[in-house]
């Protein structure tokens, strides 16, 4: 059953309660693979599900528009002082409430509509925020997008200079959301200089890599830090910024008012608690961890000839491109559902099929991790994958409805945070 148990929310409304328990079961039954999922702590839970979501405060500690902030100065400072002591960085800002506002938090300070900003593109694997065409920050800026080589599958910081030199973006963003290899952050840096940009690395991906030491960080390179919270930080769905003592006010004033009320302060509050558990030294064993089984699950599927982008991967994400297996990403997706695997279609670089159809799978190690699973346990889960594959290309029901019962076997045995 749900940890911590839902009595009340039982009795007050059954019929949802009932979604609550079954969503923790499956979630429980399954090899959650979705590289931006994680397991949060109980602790965070029970952050997050507390008496802090009744309290309305605009504004910053110290300065709100409310009364009645006693407490929840003391929290949201709290949440301040761990994120800059864990990423070392002048100032954070906690407030966002996921990670596309906190991106076009960032436009709001540093850019205005028209000027020019830079991104990768996001079938090559950034992110709608980065400026894609169909996000406001394409619409409303003149984006300029950077992609990766199609030889290597991987950025080319020559490529994305001479974009840079041509182009003289105001706001040139790193990082993405399937991007499996690591992002070389002075390189970034240098290309920002040379054309006077603003460097913004949103981590949102890699944020518990860089808290746990599994991946460089881009604080001193990047002048603004854009993450969530949600992903391998392993904290509460939520976001932060967090920059140099230069670009502070610009933040902070673009959060609030520029561009949301309230504070979400039962997110903050778990997003504080998460944080403190990422400066604990276990989360730098968790972090390499993540690493070592993303490499290793690679090194399997790689092995059964499945065909990945990069050839490998040097973080927590791993981006398979399975036409080779003769299927395509969404009925693979939807086939691995059904056999207790969950991850998400994906496009890759180049991909001649539609975004909704796409050619790939991404996966992640972030939830595995966190549930207990190791090394030992990759070549297995890559070959209930193949399985599957197989099955779905056969129309196998039987097949795949076997390897879910043998999912639900293997970890029954691994606890789960939030399932008692
Ligand atoms: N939806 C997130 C992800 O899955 O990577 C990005 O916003």
């Amino acid at each position: 059953m749900h940890q911590p148990a839902i009595p009340h929310l039982a009795a007050a409304d059954p019929e949802l309660a009932q979604l609550v328990e079954s969503e923790a079961q499956r979630q429980f039954e399954k090899v959650r693979l979705i590289a931006s999922e994680n397991y949060v702590s109980t602790a965070v839970l029970e952050a997050t599900g507390s008496v802090l979501t009744n309290k309305y405060s605009e504004g910053y500690a110290g300065k709100r528009y409310y009364e009645g902030q006693q407490f929840i100065d003391q929290i949201e400072t709290l949440a301040i002082e761990r994120a800059k002591a864990l990423f070392g960085v002048d100032h954070a800002n906690v407030q966002t409430y996921s990670g596309s506002p906190a991106n076009l938090a960032v436009y709001l300070a540093l850019a205005a509509p028209g000027d020019t900003v830079m991104g990768m593109a996001l079938p090559a694997g950034g992110h709608l925020t980065h400026g894609w065409s169909v996000s406001a920050t394409g619409k409303w800026f003149r984006a300029v997008q950077y992609g990766v080589r199609k030889d290597t599958g991987r950025i080319d910081l020559d490529e994305v200079r001479d974009l840079a030199i041509k182009e003289q973006p105001k706001l040139i963003f790193c990082g993405g959301t399937a991007i499996p290899r690591t992002i070389d952050f002075p390189g970034f840096a240098e290309i920002a200089k040379e054309v006077g940009a603003v460097l913004v690395a949103d981590i949102a991906h890699i944020a518990g890599l860089i808290a746990g030491g599994a991946h460089p960080s881009p604080v001193g390179h990047a002048q603004v830090i854009s993450t969530t919270t949600h992903k391998t930080l392993r904290g509460p769905r939520g976001a932060m910024l967090m920059s140099d003592a230069e670009h502070a006010k610009a933040l902070d004033k673009a959060v609030f008012p520029g561009l949301q009320g309230g504070p979400h302060n039962h997110t903050t509050a778990g997003i504080a608690v998460a944080l403190a558990e990422a400066a604990r030294p276990e989360f730098r064993d968790y972090a390499a961890a993540v690493v070592a089984n993303a490499k290793a699950l690679a090194d399997s599927l790689m092995a059964r000839g499945f065909d990945l982008v990069s050839g490998g991967t040097d973080n927590h994400l791993i981006l398979v491109d399975v036409t080779g297996k003769g299927i395509a990403g969404k009925p693979a997706a939807k086939a691995l559902d059904r056999a207790g695997i969950e991850l998400n279609y994906n496009t890759v670089p180049f991909d001649p099929r539609k975004p909704f159809d796409p050619s790939g799978l991404r996966l992640g190690a972030a939830a595995i991790t966190t549930r207990g699973l190791g090394v030992d346990q990759m070549p297995q889960i890559a070959e209930w994958i193949d399985r599957t594959v197989t099955a779905a290309n056969d129309g196998d029901d039987t097949a795949i409805a076997a390897i879910a019962a043998e999912v639900r076997e293997l970890l029954a045995s691994y606890p789960m945070p939030g399932w008692a």
